[in-house]
């Protein structure tokens, strides 16, 4: 088999024997653990000249860190990555903001990983880039003669054309993408953007099987949706150990308990949400006094503008909320500013009637993944998720909302806590066949297979 040489923005902390991490960082870790393999990313360090690390090594991983000096990190990563892609990535172009020397920075930062890569890979490695801080690390990567094969999955959206266009650069962007021999997408509509603008934009042929001919050479797209670990999930759930916060909470709260869990972003819609769960209050009242809604957001990104501004507006929405509806032995809205390992976590989703997901768009979203995996069969909660994230392709038996919608929110709120036990267990019973399906492995298994096929 191949060596594997992982590359991502950053390098998950890893402990031996420690619970693994979600999402990007458990997908990377399952794959090197079991075929070894080198990992290169930032270090998260900054320093006053951009270096590369000695290499560390845990197990049969190769770990190769670079520091990013200031003003790498500001054009690089408060900069291109999440002040202009973020954003647009995520539909939400109002708060986009473009630089071209942040653009400069970004290109010089992919050259920075390309040339790490070029110093230690192998004439048979395959080369695994992740996400959009990469986008044009091929490119760079083949400028240093580098002629392996090298694939990009993209954990968040594609957009349609005419909004990946409101960026300045994004000729050069998706000229860049094509120097990839794979490009995968969570979903076949994020796949079908991206080559309805290289068919459209840029002068290209769609072959067969997701084959683009542009720019002189031919490149596949395919559509790899992310899973999890279900049976992990369910396991660490159920742990006695793990459930003593959970149980805790039981016997702190008589209420039926909705839970959201996101990272702090404007992409997740908890504004939207908050004032969907004013309207259920306000429209619903026989539910006043038996619910709680407890909202798990620890901050991210914060030194970006519109991060800190969402907080801000948050922390001053939750009180108004529940100064209008609290009572003295109730308060509907909890707010907890802080992120909880995961043994805690997985508890905390069995222990909630109703799973609230509802981003105004996202890649995949494996928290309302986690959620479904998490529950007791027998007496599963309901999930009610956003139509926008990549989740709900799969995930069509939860009660799909429109995060814009307040009153279909307020409503969706409503059924899920009213919905009888046998229409829980079906819904459920479907949704976590969908993910048996749909794992963590298949999802590396099948990226893997595709990047090794010409
Ligand atoms: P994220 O935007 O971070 O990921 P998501 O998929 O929901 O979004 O979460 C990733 C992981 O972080 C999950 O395993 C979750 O448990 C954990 N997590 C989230 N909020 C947490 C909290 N408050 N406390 C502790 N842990 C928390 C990006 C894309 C997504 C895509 C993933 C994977 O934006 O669309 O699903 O990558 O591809």
């Amino acid at each position: 088999m191949p060596r594997l040489v992982a590359v991502s923005n950053r390098v998950a902390p890893i402990q031996e024997g420690e619970p693994t991490a979600g999402g990007l960082a458990a997908g990377v870790l399952d794959a090197l653990k079991q075929q070894g393999g080198i990992w290169v990313g930032w270090s998260g360090e900054i320093t006053a000249e951009s270096t590369a690390n000695p290499a560390r090594t845990v197990g049969p991983i190769a770990l190769y860190t670079i520091n990013l000096s200031r003003k790498d990190y500001d054009e690089f990563y408060r900069g291109f990555a999440n002040a202009t892609l973020w954003p647009t990535l995520h539909y939400q172009i109002g708060l986009a903001q473009f630089d071209w020397n942040d653009f400069a920075g970004y290109r010089r930062v992919n050259d920075l990983f390309a040339l790490a890569v070029s110093q230690v890979v192998r004439s048979d490695d395959l080369i695994w880039a992740h996400d959009y801080h990469l986008l044009c690390f091929a490119e760079a990567l083949r400028a240093a003669g580098v002629t392996n094969r090298i694939g990009l999955f993209l954990h968040t959206p594609f957009p349609a054309p005419a909004v990946f266009m409101t960026i300045p650069s994004h000729a050069a962007l998706i000229r860049a993408m094509c120097a990839f021999d794979l490009l995968g997408f969570q979903t076949e509509t994020d796949r079908t953007a991206f080559s309805d603008y290289v068919v459209r934009q840029a002068g290209g042929k769609a072959g067969h099987n997701g084959t683009l001919h542009v720019f002189g050479r031919s490149l596949r797209t395919g559509v790899f949706p992310i899973g999890v670990h279900v049976d992990e999930v369910r396991v660490q759930a159920e742990d006695p150990v793990n459930r003593r916060l959970a149980t805790r909470l039981r016997t702190t709260l008589r209420e039926r308990l909705i839970l959201s869990v996101d990272r702090l972003d404007y992409s997740k819609g908890l504004r939207q949400r908050f004032t969907a769960f004013e309207r259920f209050l306000e429209e619903y009242p026989e539910h006043r006094g038996k619910i709680t809604f407890m909202q798990i957001a620890p901050p991210s990104r914060s030194d970006v503008q519109p991060y800190r501004e969402i907080r801000r507006e948050l922390e001053a929405e939750a009180g108004r909320i529940n100064g209008r509806f609290a009572d003295v032995d109730w308060v509907p809205l909890r707010y907890l500013n802080r992120g909880f390992p995961r043994n805690v976590l997985m508890p905390l989703y069995a222990e909630a009637e109703v799973g609230l997901v509802t981003p105004l768009r996202d890649g995949m979203n494996l928290v309302a993944k986690e959620y479904i995996a998490a529950q007791d069969p027998d007496d599963p909660g309901v999930l009610v998720l956003s139509q926008f994230a990549g989740a709900a392709v799969e995930l069509d038996a939860a009660l799909l909302v429109n995060p814009y919608d307040q009153a279909g929110m307020a409503a969706a709120l409503d059924r899920a806590l009213s919905m009888p036990l046998e229409e829980r267990r079906e819904r459920h019973a479907a949704m976590l066949h969908v993910m048996r399906v749909h794992s963590l492995e298949r999802w590396r298994d099948r990226f893997e297979a595709a990047l090794r096929t010409p």
